[in-house]
């Protein structure tokens, strides 16, 4: 069989482990590599739209399930640990308008720190585990939003990953985004973008191989005291991912 064909075969493991067995007695030890391989198929696309494939269970936890043609759907699980920050009510929510000028609905990073004492400090903060259900390749996705306003915030985030990444900044965000002492922040303290339809504070990010966790970090990075009457609270958004997957777990 070649590697085309096999894809095209169903996916349950068992079905073709008996197939090979029934039909090819003589190779029934040989199988097992061959018959792995099978299940796992080729890479496949996937894509998480955050308004079709995703249910929040509450202000820190949700799921999206992302389909995969011929596959298991790839499990992406969200959940939040904060430090002296408050989950807002629209935290983990799927956006109703597009976000970043991506046409496309987006996951809420949305907080608010619970007193001045503790801005400007990585240590206070949400983090945001995302978990693959099995690994994914080539993931990319947008953060946008990355902006500032005086006396209220200054969204500054890091991100660690066991896979390998870059980033690609828009016009007003600095930063490497891969310490807490040089986060993705924008480029000045009063440095608004449009939720919606500005891109100057989108960070597209892209894996190169593999990936199955990744954690952001968030918090403000405003050093000055909140401004009378201000409530600072503070959103950054993920748009879509793309990426490919094997077809079923354990591949
Ligand atoms: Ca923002
Ligand atoms: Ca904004």
């Amino acid at each position: 069989m070649t590697q085309l064909d096999r894809s095209r075969l169903p996916v349950g493991r068992r079905a073709l482990v008996r197939s090979a067995v029934w039909s090819v007695p003589v190779v029934a030890t040989a199988a097992a590599a061959p018959a792995f391989a099978a299940s796992c198929g080729s890479l496949t696309a996937g894509y998480l739209d955050w308004g079709a494939n995703y249910t929040r269970s509450t202000t820190t936890s949700g799921v999206a399930s992302v389909p995969i043609s011929g596959g298991e759907a790839v499990r992406v699980t969200m959940s939040s640990q904060l430090t002296n920050y408050t989950a807002d009510t629209e935290n983990y929510a799927a956006t109703s308008d597009q976000v970043g000028a991506t046409g496309k609905q987006g996951f809420s990073m949305y907080q608010t720190v619970k007193g001045q004492q503790y801005l400007n400090n990585p240590n206070n903060c949400q983090i945001v585990t995302i978990s693959f259900s099995r690994k994914v390749y080539g993931l990319t996705f947008t953060m946008t939003d990355i902006d500032s306003a005086t006396g209220d915030f200054v969204d500054a985030i890091a991100v660690t990953s066991d896979g390998s990444w870059s980033v690609a900044k828009g016009s007003s965000v600095t930063g490497s985004g891969t310490s807490t002492s040089d986060p993705l922040r924008p480029t000045g303290t009063n440095t608004r973008v449009d939720n919606e339809t500005g891109a100057a504070g989108n960070a597209k990010f892209t894996f190169s191989g593999a990936v199955s966790t990744i954690n952001i970090r968030y918090w403000s990075a405003m050093s000055t005291a909140i401004g009378q009457g201000i409530d600072p609270d503070q959103a950054v958004y993920l748009g879509p991912f793309t990426f490919s997957a094997y077809l079923t777990s354990g591949c």
